[in-house]
């Protein structure tokens, strides 16, 4: 597995973080005192510019009632969602850790894309050199009819085999999953399903990553939104682009650990920013 380009490229996007080389990157630049500015330089700069690549994060749903994964809004019974995306967690208690993917499932069943999904979805049709890179599992953006969508943590829609047989990834949408098939089992060899998405400690496909890293590298424009750059390597994309020469702009309520590296930070939420964006 070492010479797998994919992993490399995690490495790499890990020694980003390791090195201290995101913290000296372009902090001077940073403009946060007039909202409306910083929203007039970045929709400048996308009339100009054609290459375009966008991270989102838990943030971009926020506004459709899916939590996010940092703060309060994202506990579910007084549980920590850091302690449950772990594979030993899974390990421990199957059955708890799907009673909260269940949970999540049937919130975003019910969920619907907002505005902020919806002009991303446009830009992918409208751009011909744009990426989406996401680190959301909910299939929000897929929904609103995203095109050429890399999902960096999987999908909360995949299960796939964690027994001999090794099934899947296939589909299942049911939510909620009936109550006597909690933890459910593989139809093949009866070993416990799990959900297809990243957990920490697990490596990303490394065509994924191969394909964001390319996005990253040849973009002019790299947009962070929605997201508490915080995980890695999803954040390290924000450090490759800026260190490639792409302005790099955030979108966020709140300061996160990417702030200090942007060049432009615009203090709102996704869903009211990006409609002004045009
Ligand atoms: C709004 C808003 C509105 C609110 N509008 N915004 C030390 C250094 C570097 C790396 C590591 C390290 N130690 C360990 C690592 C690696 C580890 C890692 O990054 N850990 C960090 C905690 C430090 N990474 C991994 O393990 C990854 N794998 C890996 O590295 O493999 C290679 C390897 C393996 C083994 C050994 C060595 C190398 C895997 C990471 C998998 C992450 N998985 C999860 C769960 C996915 C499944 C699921 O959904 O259940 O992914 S964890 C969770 O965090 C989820 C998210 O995608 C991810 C990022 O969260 P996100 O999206 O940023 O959400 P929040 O909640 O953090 O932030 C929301 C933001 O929205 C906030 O900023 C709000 O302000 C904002 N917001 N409303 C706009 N309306």
């Amino acid at each position: 597995m070492i010479d797998a380009p994919g992993l490399l490229d995690v490495s790499r996007l890990l020694a980003v973080r390791e090195s201290g080389v995101a913290g000296n990157l372009g902090a001077g630049n940073v403009d946060v005192g007039n909202v409306d500015a910083s929203i007039a330089r970045l929709a400048a700069l996308l009339k100009e510019k054609r290459r375009v690549t966008v991270l989102t994060g838990a943030g971009v749903s926020a506004a459709s009632g899916v939590p996010t994964f940092r703060g309060s809004g994202g506990l579910w019974r007084s549980f920590d969602p850091m302690t449950l995306a772990t594979p030993q967690a899974f390990a421990k208690d199957p059955k708890l850790v799907w009673e909260w993917y269940d949970w999540r499932r049937q919130l975003i069943a019910a969920a619907q894309p907002n505005p902020a999904h919806h002009v991303i979805a446009e830009w992918s049709r409208t751009r011909p050199d744009f990426t989406l890179i996401t680190q959301n599992v909910d299939g929000l953006h897929e929904r609103a009819g995203t095109e050429r969508v890399l999902r960096l943590h999987g999908s909360i829609w995949e299960v796939r085999c964690t027994g001999t047989c090794r099934s899947g990834p296939h589909v299942d949408e049911r939510a909620p999953l009936p109550p006597d098939d909690l933890p459910p089992r593989c139809a093949g060899c009866g070993a416990l399903l799990r959900p297809g998405v990243v957990w920490f400690g697990e490596s990303l496909d490394p065509a994924i990553v191969a394909a964001a890293s390319r996005a990253t590298e040849q973009c002019e424009v790299f947009i962070t939104i929605g997201t508490s750059a915080a995980v890695y390597p999803a954040a390290g994309f924000i450090h490759e682009a800026r260190a490639n020469g792409a302005t790099v702009a955030e979108i966020n309520p709140d300061a996160t650990e990417a702030s200090g590296v942007v060049d432009i930070s615009i203090r709102g939420k996704a869903e009211e920013v990006l409609p002004r964006l045009g």
